[in-house]
């Protein structure tokens, strides 16, 4: 079968006089801004998982979604991967990104695992072909079999430690053929239920040995793409070892792996962490550690992973600020992880949700181009931090003084700094006046 999304044949920019619900408003791919197109700004890309695997299911209730394509056969993967690459054609999305579980049958052990993903890759590198989608990413599910119920690279049983290294293998093999150019591991069940059956200082370092061994694989095989790390405080698990960026850099140093790992922000996974998105990518940037983001939106009374599409240009824009100030994507890009409510069962719901998202982001990026441009905010900050740049502020830096001689120039100088206004209702007025609305 295919015609899935019968209601509509392709998606394109017809402006904010359209009132086609099947158009985007704001986001247009040709757009060129700062000679660079739009789409190879945003370089949006559409997940497997959430739209083609998730079937409507919540704690409290089943299945919602009938697909034609659910099923545990080769048939069914084949008629998912037609609907899947159907739906990105349709909304000229340019890339996707997916994990291994959600694209092939299910077999009986690692062997049977392998062929089928093998077969669903050669499979996708003809349909990619025919449809001019390239892959953002690839990655393992590590998390939903129940063998990896104690963590994969960190469960007490160094046999499914290998289980796992295998299909990441099998993974990385997979999205290096596909040309993908980043390949992402999210700790599903890398964390812990309770301390009382648990040993941190085990379980970090298998999680350390595992990091390395994929990267040395990497390297082996000559797979440019980046790895890239998905931090996320908890759920499944109780806590993560993936905790949030910071804690992410920790553990990189600590393995030696800050130079060869980068990091996937997830808006939603930030909540979570009780940090603000663009907190988690200011402090990425910072670290010299950012890679490529999951955008999202998490409702924010519920405590829990919401996966929604975005619909906050503003939240966006802050967002989409400061991966401009870092210089914008390399090899990251705008990957939507998230989901329809489980009560929008029309396959055109899965349209109207990346339209609306995809809107938003240009809405956003554009703000955050404008607040760039307009310079005020930069030069507020390079001006408040200018005197570490000067004679005094470098000798600090460069701890040309210990702590008695600083204390000794205190006190000769007799200094007493004057508190400066930090002047943040201002800096937001800035922003806000930069938004673009229309
Ligand atoms: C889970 C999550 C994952 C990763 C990939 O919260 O975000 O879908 O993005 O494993
Ligand atoms: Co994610």
């Amino acid at each position: 079968m295919k015609n899935f999304f019968s209601t509509v044949d392709k998606i394109t920019y017809e402006g904010t006089s359209s009132s086609n619900k099947f158009s985007f408003k704001y986001y247009n791919p040709d757009e060129t801004i700062n000679n660079k197109r739009m789409e190879d700004h945003l370089r949006f890309a559409a997940c497997y998982w959430h739209n083609f695997v998730w079937p409507g299911t919540d704690p409290f209730g089943g299945d919602t979604f009938e697909r034609p394509w659910f099923g545990n056969n080769m048939k069914q993967a084949k008629l998912k991967a037609d609907i899947a690459f159907e739906m990105f054609s349709i909304l000229n999305i340019p890339y996707f990104c997916f994990h291994d579980h959600d694209v092939r049958p299910e077999g009986n052990g690692f062997k049977e695992n392998t062929s089928n993903l093998n077969e669903m890759v050669d499979y996708f590198q003809l349909k990619m072909e025919e449809c001019k989608v390239k892959l953002l990413w690839g990655t393992a599910n590590l998390f939903s079999h129940k063998r990896y119920m104690a963590g994969a690279a960190t469960n007490p049983d160094p046999e499914i430690f290998a289980f796992a290294a295998a299909t990441v293998k099998s993974c990385i093999d997979a999205t290096h053929q596909l040309k993908g150019e980043n390949y992402v591991l999210w700790g599903g069940r890398e964390g812990y239920e309770t301390l009382l059956n648990t040993d941190i200082k085990s379980e970090i370092d298998q999680l350390g040995t595992f990091l390395n061994l994929v990267v040395d694989y990497k390297h082996k095989i000559g797979f440019k793409g980046t790895i890239l790390i998905e931090p996320k405080p908890q759920e499944p698990t109780k806590h993560q070892y993936d905790y949030d960026v910071g804690n992410v850099f920790g553990f990189l140093k600590k393995y030696g792996l800050e130079n060869e790992v980068k990091v996937n922000i997830e808006t939603g996974h930030a909540y979570l962490a009780n940090h603000s998105f663009e907190h988690e990518i200011a402090l990425a940037c910072a670290l010299g550690i950012f890679g490529s983001i999951d955008m999202n939106r998490n409702d924010i009374q519920s405590g829990w992973d919401t996966d929604q599409f975005p619909n906050n240009y503003l939240d966006v824009a802050l967002a989409y600020y400061h991966i401009l100030l870092y210089g914008g994507f390399k090899s990251g890009g705008t990957n939507f992880d998230a989901k329809l409510r489980r009560q929008s069962l029309d396959p055109e719901d899965l349209l109207l949700a990346h339209i609306g998202a995809m809107d938003t982001c240009a809405l956003g990026f554009k703000s955050a181009l404008k607040l760039l441009k307009n310079g005020d905010l930069k030069e507020f900050i390079d001006k408040r931090y200018s005197n570490w740049s000067k004679t005094f502020g470098k000798s600090l830096m460069n701890r040309e003084m210990n702590l008695e001689q600083i204390t000794r120039w205190v006190e000769d100088n007799n200094i007493n700094p004057e508190p400066v206004s930090g002047k943040q209702e201002y800096l937001e007025n800035i922003f806000i006046q930069n938004a673009i609305t229309k």
